[in-house]
């Protein structure tokens, strides 16, 4: 009888064992496999344009698709608030961080602690300026200087080379609207008949570009035959404000500006705006992308190029439906 007992027992204990997971090495059984979730902190500078919201859905619908855990902070254009959340992003461990900087500036601090927490950082739509740029892998964006270039080229060619220019920049510090000042200066200068008369800030925002506009029209209402905008926000105020003055923007005063946002086409279709040179914000993809290929270990450029290209208002109406942002 005992020995019935025996034998139960032992089978018991070896059903109990086939049940058990695999052991792991060293006899203790492995944990279930839960494939730990990938986890990207993102700071963004904020959503002061319809390009910014457009680059913005475009990489939070991409960690969706891929089953990202994105640690998502708006900075409200305020460097301090992004530095914030760098530092908050480090304290969290996440595997890589997605920085879109406001400013060229002021980040080797931060970005050393990243460099010390072997995080990886890859910038996106802006660059910087530091000192050892083993702080970031990758810049993700267009060539600004060649988007200012491409919009002077155009502007010279459409006013014969002859043209009184105001100019409405973006964000001060910032890579877009330094490179694409530089560009444009760059694109006039074998024109000398081609002057930019003024030019302000108006801070890369639809209202800001209104504001200053009407400035430049209280002042030299009769000089101005052109504006340049660093982007179509800026430029659909600057129309508004032309408008409203009863000057004609896209007839009697040529406007051109960069993003080709989906307000633009519907300017160009409407005649106010002469052309816009893109800038595409929907990087979603390839950062994601570029990210695997780093955690693979695989090389990645330092610079990975946006192609761009200039749409004018002759062709708007065909291109306008095919346009994702
Ligand atoms: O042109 C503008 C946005 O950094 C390229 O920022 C981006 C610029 C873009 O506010 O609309």
């Amino acid at each position: 009888m005992r020995w019935m007992w025996m034998v139960a027992l032992i089978t018991l204990m070896g059903c109990k064992s086939e049940n058990k997971a695999p052991a792991a090495e060293g006899g203790a059984p492995a944990a279930p496999s839960a494939e730990k979730k990938l986890s990207v902190g993102f700071s963004q500078v904020g959503a002061e344009s319809a390009w910014r919201t457009a680059e913005t859905k475009s990489i939070r619908d991409e960690a969706e698709k891929r089953g990202v855990a994105l640690k998502f902070a708006d900075a409200q254009g305020k460097q301090a608030q992004q530095i914030q959340a760098l530092t908050s992003f480090i304290a969290q461990k996440v595997d890589v961080i997605v920085l879109a900087p406001v400013v060229e500036t002021g980040w080797e601090v931060v970005l050393r602690q990243a460099k010390e927490a072997n995080i990886p950082v890859i910038l996106v739509d802006r660059g910087i300026k530091v000192s050892d740029d083993s702080l970031y892998t990758t810049l993700i964006a267009s060539d600004f200087v060649a988007e200012g270039r491409m919009a002077a080229e155009w502007l010279a060619k459409q006013t014969n080379g002859k043209a009184n220019i105001y100019e409405l920049q973006g964000s001060t510090g910032a890579a877009p609207a330094i490179d694409r000042k530089k560009g444009f200066e760059e694109g006039i200068q074998k024109f000398p008949e081609m002057k930019i008369v003024k030019s302000q800030s108006a801070d890369f925002t639809r209202a800001k570009g209104k504001e200053v506009m009407e400035a430049f029209i209280k002042s030299d209402r009769d000089q101005i035959q052109a504006v340049y905008a660093h982007n179509d926000d800026m430029a659909l105020g600057a129309i508004q404000a032309l408008d409203e003055a009863g000057m004609k923007p896209g007839e009697g005063v040529t406007v051109i500006s960069v993003d080709a946002v989906k307000g633009a086409f519907e300017a160009m279709v409407a005649g106010k705006l002469n052309a816009t040179v893109e800038c595409n914000p929907l990087m979603g993809p390839l950062v994601f992308d570029t990210i695997n290929k780093i955690r693979a270990g695989e090389p990645v450029e330092k610079f990975i190029q946006s192609k761009d290209q200039l749409f004018e208002k002759t062709n708007a109406a065909q291109v306008i439906g095919s346009r994702e942002y």
